[in-house]
C-alpha cells in the first residue's frame, strides 16, 4: 500500500507533522514567541517583531559566521549571500523577514518559504521540497547558547539553507530528493533523510582544488564549519548509495563528510539513485500547475 502523499502544492497544508521530541513548545526553557500556528497556503508570511535580545543573539551568530564564509563557503553560497545582504535585509542588526526572503528565492529558483512550527517529520519535510517549498522556522535559539541550537531555528534556516536555495543546481537537487520521497516506504524515507543529512545539511564540494562547504548544518555552525575543513575529519567521495545508509551523528560533529565533485555532479548522481527506488508508479512534476502526475 502506498502511503498518502501530496499531489499538488495546496496539499502541503496537510504536511505539518512535528517531531515532538524537538517540539519547541514543549521546551520550557525556550521563549514561547514566534512559533507559527497552522499556516495555510496563500496566507501572508507572518512579519515578526524580534526583541532586542533576539536581535543581539542573531548579531553574534551572524558576525562570527560571516567571518568564516569567504574561506569556508562555496562560491554559490557567497554569491547568494551578497545578494541577500543587498536586497533582503541580511545584516548584523536585523533578522530578515521570511516574506522578503521568500520573494527573493521565488525570483531566483522558484523556491518559496512556508513557516513551520518546529522540526517536521522527514516525510512531510521532504514532500514539501518536491514542490519547491522549504518549511522554515521563524523563532530564534535561546540567547543563553548562541552558538548552538538543538532544533532548527531561523539562524540555521536563513544563514544555512536560504543562500543555497538560490542556486539553480542546488534547488533542483533539493526538489529531486523531495520527488523521490513521495509515496516512498518508511525505509526509503529513512535513507533519503540520511542522504539529505550528508548533502543538504553537511555536504562539502570541491572548488578550484579546495574543499568548501555547501551544507546548511555547517554553514550555520561556527564550530563545525571550522572542524569540517580542518585535517581532522575523514572525507569520502559523494556516492548516494553509500551516504544513504551511512551512520550519522546528531549529537556531535560528524566523523565523516561526503565530498561532491561539484553540485551538478551531485545532482546527476542523486537523479540516477532516485531512478532506482522501486515504486509502483512513476511521477512527473508539472511546473506550470505545481502538481505531480502519474506517468
Ligand atoms: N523540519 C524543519 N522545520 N526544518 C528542517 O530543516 C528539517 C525538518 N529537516 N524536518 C528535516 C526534518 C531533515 O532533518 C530530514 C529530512 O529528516
Ligand atoms: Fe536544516
Amino acid at each position: 500500500k502506498v502511503p498518502w502523499f501530496p499531489r499538488k502544492i495546496q496539499d502541503l497544508d496537510k504536511c505539518h507533522h512535528l517531531i515532538t521530541k524537538y517540539d519547541p513548545s514543549l521546551d520550557h526553557g525556550h521563549p514561547m514567541c514566534h512559533i507559527s500556528s497552522l499556516h495555510y497556503r496563500g496566507d501572508p508570511l507572518p512579519h515578526i517583531e524580534y526583541t532586542a535580545q533576539e536581535t543581539a543573539t542573531w548579531r553574534e551568530v551572524y558576525r562570527k559566521l560571516r567571518s568564516l564564509y569567504p574561506t569556508h563557503a562555496c562560491t554559490q553560497y557567497l554569491d547568494a549571500f551578497q545578494q541577500l545582504e543587498k536586497h533582503c535585509g541580511y545584516r548584523e542588526d536585523n533578522i530578515p523577514q521570511l516574506q522578503d526572503v521568500s520573494r527573493f528565492l521565488q525570483e531566483r529558483t522558484g523556491f518559496q518559504l512556508r513557516p513551520a512550527a518546529g522540526l517536521l517529520s522527514a516525510r512531510d519535510f521532504l514532500a514539501s521540497l518536491a514542490f519547491r517549498v522549504f518549511q522554515c522556522t521563524q523563532y530564534i535559539r535561546h540567547f543563553s547558547s548562541p552558538m548552538h541550537s538543538p532544533e532548527p531555528d531561523c539562524c540555521h534556516e536563513l544563514l544555512g539553507h536560504v543562500p543555497m536555495l538560490a542556486d539553480r543546481e542546488f534547488a533542483q537537487f533539493s526538489q529531486d530528493i523531495g520527488l523521490a520521497s513521495l509515496g516512498s516506504s518508511e525505509e526509503e524515507i529513512e535513507k533519503l533523510a540520511t542522504l539529505y543529512w550528508f548533502t543538504v545539511e553537511f555536504g562539502l564540494c570541491k572548488q578550484n582544488g579546495l574543499i568548501k562547504a555547501y551544507g546548511a548544518g555547517l554553514l550555520s555552525s561556527y564550530g563545525e564549519l571550522m572542524y569540517a575543513l580542518s585535517n581532522k575529519p575523514e572525507y569520502k567521495p559523494f556516492d548516494p548509495a553509500v551516504a544513504a545508509v551511512h551512520p550519522y551523528q546528531d549529537q556531535a560533529f560528524q566523523p565523516v563528510y561526503f565530498v561532491a565533485e561539484n553540485l551538478e555532479d551531485a545532482k546527476v548522481k542523486l537523479q540516477s539513485y532516485a531512478m532506482k527506488i522501486k515504486k509502483p508508479f512513476a511521477l512527473h512534476y508539472d511546473p506550470f500547475t505545481g502538481s505531480v502526475e502519474d506517468l
